[in-house]
């Protein structure tokens, strides 16, 4: 079989919008990827993690001695071990603090109670197997709700009295912050005042992103040097790095912290987690290198779980169909500890995007966040940080209305757009809007879709007792966590660094401090710098993950690298451009103001025969210079954005609902997104595809689901389900362009539009095709069942 070389050709210069396929892929489509169960380092050991039974239970006893008998079995480790090194409790990005291995008592199944190192895999998996823990159950408390109640139990001991938190005061014993913004005063005032007034609840399920790659880590001190590497499935080495030396206490500068290949992040990879400091832990104090990598079950019983929103929203509108004020009260099941990589500034994350696209004068928003016996809750998955659930909430909420007020959806939302006039626009709760044109995207939409005959054929199939919806979701996104002004990671400023080196030979490598697990950045990176420096988009080198050599950066999540570092390739190639521009006057022996960069060659102006290419100029850097000028053609540039930028986009679903069985098959699903200018077409459809496949799982297959006792009922794939190209509908895309004002490149982030936009519309649709039947909302994962049953109950025959 002859082998694909296309993406070996010479690409020559490749900038801004080429749909190039990716650079990174020929290693990744041969196996050479190295992830980090790649990775084997002499005198290497294993570490595998002891699990609690019980949701909630006091620690009578653990005996290791069974284990210590097991041949290759090295240490055994509890929280008392833990303690004597000051790392029992360590502090979580939220503010709160977290057990690494259970002190005292387990607060959800599964918890890590011990920590097993042995020379092979295996060994230490039948170590943990063979560690006894005595256990004394105690109440548990499953439904946040619950845990609000005075005579619920008290989950942590720890806070027990403590009448204040990281964000505030504390309500209950539950209770972690409540967070608030907006006036609650003027919104109700409006609320009242209102011609309409629609009031509904709804849960945003707790999920989890199930990366195809789970968490792992090794940790590698060198006693002889004292120096330590880890090798971390981390979405921020930087970070990783210096809050390690912080709680370590361990020299910067003696921490490496690297980040592999990543076989996808969603979210997951963003937290610390015990499995990561027992790795680093025992490694310091057994001197070899220790490796630890989640089976199935532990990453989706312990790591990164997001959502579980319960929502009240109230909103009001006149009787021709103008919003006028929002009001939403949120419960946030937060689990046993608050791990959530919130910025401190933002509890809630950046849910206060929950007036979506349209013109709210007035707004308030509340969340209030507990303790629940479950792993640590809050956390990501490509949600932005609670604009997932912000706009499913406000997108589910503007089809409400437009039933209550009998009004055709797009109409309803076409009348309630923020105008492109109005940008920069001041949201009522807060954030300035960049830039965009929501009108334009839904148009395209509706388009594209064939909108108004799809309603006809709606009406025809119900006048025969036929089920069809059709569902719409115009959201606005907000990401790329920066400015610095607003943004921390544990007093850590949000910005990004990017390093660019020209060689000799006109080739050059790039780094960021940005870490992508799938999004491409090796190949839209190069675009960028190929774009400003006309250099050969192949012929540069894009590395991430490695702190001992990127830049300082915080990291790829809530789709900031686009908006960061993005921003920061463009400038630092900018700066680059403008000592070039300086040799290139000295190759063409005219004065610097006679150069101008066209084409992407220098050209002297009005003489376009008479140019040179950077190639020629990197070359003469190294080479052959105006008197005076220090050689080299690099930078290192770092940038801090002036705001965040918000993506935007119009989705179209359409469902057919069998009658008889309640299973609801997507017909079509048109997705138009707008994040201002593109780099990689074919990379951009790529992240919408797989955005809206996982949207398309949230809203009806995937939910973390616990019983009363709090036993966890999503532990592997057979019951948590992911979706397959069998049931994956076939995604209709398109892009508007309304370009970032303030980005150097136009640019807004994509990576989580399709899954913050799409659940919306799956729902919308549904509940359209079952409207006329009195329903109102189904809560995700709307499964077959679930349908089933509001069909029966509304008494529809089977046939
Ligand atoms: N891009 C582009 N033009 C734009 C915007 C983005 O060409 N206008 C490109 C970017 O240059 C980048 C990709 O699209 O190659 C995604 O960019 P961006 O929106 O900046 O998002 P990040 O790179 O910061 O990725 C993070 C985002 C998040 S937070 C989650 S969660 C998620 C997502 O990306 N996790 C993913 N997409 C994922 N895709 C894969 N394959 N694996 C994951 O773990
Ligand atoms: Cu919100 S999941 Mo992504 O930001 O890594």
């Amino acid at each position: 079989m002859a082998m694909d070389t296309s993406n070996l050709e010479p690409k020559g210069i490749q900038g801004l919008g080429k749909a190039i396929k990716r650079k990174e892929d020929a290693r990744f489509i041969q196996g050479r990827g190295n992830y980090l169960d790649d990775i084997k380092l002499p005198g290497m050991i294993y570490m595998a993690l002891v699990h609690s039974p019980y949701a909630h239970a006091k620690i009578l006893n653990i005996d290791a001695s069974e284990a210590l008998k097991i041949p290759g079995v090295k240490a055994v480790i509890t929280s008392k071990d833990l303690a004597a090194a000051g790392l029992s409790w360590i502090p979580t990005l939220a503010g709160d603090k977290q057990m690494v291995l259970a002190d005292g008592k387990v607060l959800y199944q599964y918890q890590e109670v011990a920590a097993v190192y042995a020379e092979t895999r295996q060994a230490a998996a039948d170590g943990a197997a063979a560690v006894q823990v005595e256990y004394e159950p105690l109440p548990v408390v499953v439904d946040p709700y619950k845990a609000t109640a005075p005579d619920a139990p008290v989950l942590r001991e720890d806070l027990k009295g403590h009448m204040t938190g990281a964000h505030g005061p504390r309500r209950h014993d539950n209770h972690i912050w409540t967070w608030d913004v907006g006036s609650k005063d003027e919104a109700e005032k409006t609320l009242e005042k209102s011609e309409i007034r629609i009031k509904q609840h709804m849960v945003y399920p707790r999920s989890h992103p199930a990366p195809l790659e789970p968490c792992g880590c090794i940790g590698d001190m060198n006693p002889a040097t004292g120096r330590l590497t880890v090798y971390m499935t981390t979405q921020a080495p930087h970070a990783i790095r210096t809050v390690l030396s912080l709680v370590t206490k361990i020299p910067e500068n003696n921490i490496r912290v690297i980040s592999p290949d990543i076989g996808g992040g969603f979210g997951n990879k963003v937290p610390v987690y015990p499995g990561y400091v027992c790795a680093i832990v025992g490694s310091i104090v057994l001197g070899v290198p220790v490796k630890w990598i989640e089976t199935r079950t532990e990453n989706l019983t312990t790591t990164g779980f997001a959502r579980d929103f319960h929502m009240d929203v109230e909103l009001g509108a006149t009787k021709d169909g103008k919003v006028t004020a929002l009001k939403v009260y949120t419960l946030a099941d937060h689990g046993a500890f608050d791990a959530a990589a919130d910025p401190s500034k933002y509890p809630a994350g950046l849910f206060s995007i929950c007036t979506g696209s349209y013109d709210f004068q007035k707004a308030y928003a509340e969340v209030e966040a507990v303790y629940t016996n479950k792993a640590p809750g809050g956390v990501a998955y490509r949600c932005s940080f609670r604009v997932t659930e912000a706009s499913y909430l406000i997108e589910r909420s503007m089809d409400v209305l437009a039933h209550e007020l009998k009004m055709d959806p797009a109409e309803l939302r076409l009348k309630n757009f923020i105008q492109p006039s109005q940008f920069p626009y001041p949201s009522a709760l807060g954030w300035t809007y960049d830039s965009g044109d929501y009108e334009k995207t839904l148009k395209v939409a509706l388009e594209r879709i064939g909108y108004a005959e799809l309603r006809k054929e709606q009406a025809e199939k119900r006048a025969k007792g036929e089920l069809m919806g059709i569902g719409i979701s115009t959201f606005t996104e907000i990401v790329g966590a920066g400015p610095s002004k607003d943004f921390d990671i544990l007093g850590i400023k949000m910005f990004d660094g990017a390093e660019i080196r020209v060689h000799p030979s006109g080739s050059a490598i790039v780094r960021a401090g940005t870490r992508h697990q799938g999004q491409g950045h090796e190949t839209t990176w190069a675009q960028i710098v190929s774009e400003e420096l006309g250099l050969d988009v192949d012929k540069i080198i894009v590395e991430e993950g490695d702190t001992d050599t990127a830049p300082y950066g915080l990291g790829t999540y809530a789709s900031r690298s686009t908006p960061t570092a993005g921003g920061a390739m463009a400038l630092g190639a900018r700066r680059i451009r403008e000592k070039a521009k300086k040799i290139a006057a000295h190759l063409l022996e005219v004065g610097e103001s006679d150069v101008e960069w066209a084409d992407k060659k220098f050209v002297v102006k009005g003489v376009p025969g008479k140019s040179v290419t950077m190639n020629e100029v990197a070359f003469a850097a190294y080479t052959n210079l105006p008197p005076g000028m220090e050689p080299g053609l690099e930078t290192t540039y770092y940038y801090d954005p002036p705001n965040l930028t918000f993506p935007n986009g119009a989705y179209i679903c359409v469902v057919d609902i069998d009658k008889g069985t309640g299973a609801v098959k997507v017909r079509r699903f048109v997705a138009i997104d707008d994040c201002g200018t593109i780099i990689n077409p074919m990379i951009v459809e790529g992240q919408v595809h797989g955005g809206l496949t996982e949207g398309f799982a949230m809203a009806f297959m995937q939910e973390i689901a616990f019983d009363e006792q709090g036993n966890h009922l999503s532990s592997n794939f057979t019951d948590y389900l992911l979706p397959t190209a069998l049931e994956t509908p076939k995604w209709e895309t398109g892009y508007t362009v309304t370009p970032s004002p303030h980005h150097p490149i136009g640019a807004k982030g994509v990576g989580e539009s399709p899954t913050v936009g799409s659940p919306a519309a799956y729902v919308n649709a549904v509940v359209d095709a079952l409207a006329h039947l009195g329903v109102r909302h189904i809560d995700m994962p709307i499964t077959r069942e679930k349908v089933w049953k509001v069909l029966r109950q509304a008494g529809v025959d089977s046939f």
